[in-house]
């Protein structure tokens, strides 16, 4: 196998999901230290005060003018004079020529400028196997661990904060061929109890093993807890079985790496031992009879609505989000759908938070997403080493500026945007609320295609995020070296 098919098998296999990850590194808190330069003096952001370390080329000048072609996704074309554009053109000494490409037929019309020779200085690509396509095909051009240290020092300590193997996945041979994402890791699905039922039952605390699990779901079955004189519910359906393989610390669905070998987890002995457990509750009839066709009846996915009706009373099901109490009053919050809905059903209903529970082993998790990215920004071959630079410096300020990121992203406070009633959250003026109307003006994913989770979280009400991390954030939560075909993600992740 030569070393490029090799790395293509490594890049497809990547790690999507570390469920070891739950609670990492990352800072669920602003980081004020980076926000520094205030675009408004003209100060010169924080790499422009490096200097060229380059040997082989001369040193580089920002009095030279450049012209950018710039491609990221974009909802409509931007205005030659907008602000934002101009600002950052002012700053940087540059020009940019922004592709608009109708993103409904972005493949086919980009397709055919890349294969005419036009090919972008920056442009989004959605995954890494297109990357190393992209490389391939002489269409983008790398970068090194030395022009990554002079001129993107900022975003560099930006991802490793959050989990410096993200770079491996932007990493071919000796040279970055993509500045990677940081995807919104960390949180693991939500485990949900009918805190009620448990009440009914003579639970008073929610069970944290896979043991006192099965004995609060046993007594769903067969206790009546909705205290109706029917024996008509259930402990659960099928996304509580997640939790039941991660007490074994394993997911079916997913590879595993065993012994410096790549094994599909289904065949693993602890899958079997998850499986024999499962199957005894089902026996036992604690599972619905329904669990195949699975606990959504169609419409909105992420409704449980076995849940939802009562039927069972316990659930992963959806997002964590999909969870998320009421916050309406302190942080203007809404709920998450399920949790809605179950009140709208039985405004009696109460909802406990549970952990995924512990196994024999002390084994815990369910499916956790880490933050390695699936999007990257690459350089256009014809980008030669001047604009690269500079566009690295560009995209550094651009993430280690709050002020610069906020005015870039978001616009001006009044026009485009105001402070929720809670005086932390942003929220876009009506007439910006389109994001062709965002576009126009350069805004939202014009400059910053890319989250930067510090600056969101100081847009973000404190107390939302304290929630999800009492809630939905399980330190240590995880499948060990469980792995998923990148290319096979889907919405069920
Ligand atoms: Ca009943």
């Amino acid at each position: 196998m030569s070393m490029k098919a090799s790395k293509w098998w490594f890049v497809c296999l990547a790690v999507v999901l570390v469920f070891s990850l739950a609670a990492c590194s990352g800072s669920k808190t602003g980081n004020s230290e980076q926000g520094t330069n205030t675009p408004e003096t003209g100060s010169t952001p924080p790499a422009e005060n490096q200097t060229s370390g380059e040997e082989n080329e001369p040193a580089e000048d920002d009095q030279k003018q450049l012209t950018l072609e710039w491609l990221t996704y974009q909802y409509g074309p931007v205005d030659e004079n907008a602000a934002v554009k101009k600002k950052l053109e002012e700053m940087f000494n540059v020009k940019f020529n922004i592709w608009y490409i109708d993103v409904t037929k972005r493949e086919e019309l980009l397709g055919a400028k890349l294969s005419a020779g036009e090919i972008p200085d920056l442009m989004t690509v959605y995954s890494s196997a297109d990357l190393v396509k992209f490389l391939d095909q002489g269409i983008i051009t790398g970068y090194t661990e030395e022009e990554l240290n002079q001129y993107m020092p900022n975003y560099k300590k930006l991802v490793d904060k959050y989990d410096p193997n993200i770079w491996k996945y932007a990493k071919f041979g000796d040279q970055y061929i993509g500045i990677p994402s940081i995807a919104d890791g960390g949180a693991s699905l939500a485990t949900a109890w009918r805190k009620d039922w448990l009440e009914n039952v003579g639970i008073d605390k929610i069970p944290v093993t896979l043991e006192e699990t099965e004995e609060a779901l046993y007594k769903f079955r067969n206790e009546d807890p909705d205290k109706n004189g029917k024996k008509d519910t259930y402990g659960m359906s099928v996304s509580g079985m997640t939790n039941v393989y991660g007490a074994y610390g394993v997911y079916p669905e997913f590879w595993t790496v065993r012994d410096g070998k790549m094994v599909w987890s289904g065949i693993l002995p602890e899958t079997k031992q998850a499986l024999a457990k499962l199957a005894q509750w089902k026996k036992d009839d604690i599972i619905t009879p329904e669990w195949v066709v699975g606990e959504n009846q169609g419409g909105y996915w992420a409704v449980s609505h076995d849940f939802v009706n009562g039927k069972i009373g316990y659930s992963t099901h959806g997002m964590n989000y999909h969870w998320n109490p009421d916050l309406t009053k302190e942080t203007g919050g809404a709920p998450g759908d399920n949790v809605k809905l179950t009140l709208e059903v039985n405004p009696d209903a109460k909802i406990g938070y549970g952990q995924p529970p512990i196994g024999p082993d002390g084994k815990f998790g369910n499916i956790t997403p880490d933050f390695v990215g699936t999007t990257y920004m690459a350089f256009g071959a014809n980008a030669d080493p001047e604009k690269k630079h500079r566009i690295m410096k560009i995209w550094d300020a651009l993430y280690g500026d709050f002020d610069l990121w906020l005015a870039v992203k978001w616009g001006e406070e009044g026009v485009h945007w105001e402070h929720g009633p809670d005086g932390v959250s942003v929220i876009r003026t009506e007439a910006y609320s389109q994001n062709d109307a965002q576009a126009k003006d350069g805004l939202n994913i014009t400059f910053v295609p890319f989250d930067q989770p510090d600056f969101r979280y100081q847009l973000t009400n404190p107390r939302s995020l304290e929630v999800r991390d009492e809630l939905f954030v399980w330190e240590g939560a995880g499948y060990s070296d469980a792995k998923k075909r990148r290319c096979l993600r889907n919405r069920s992740i």
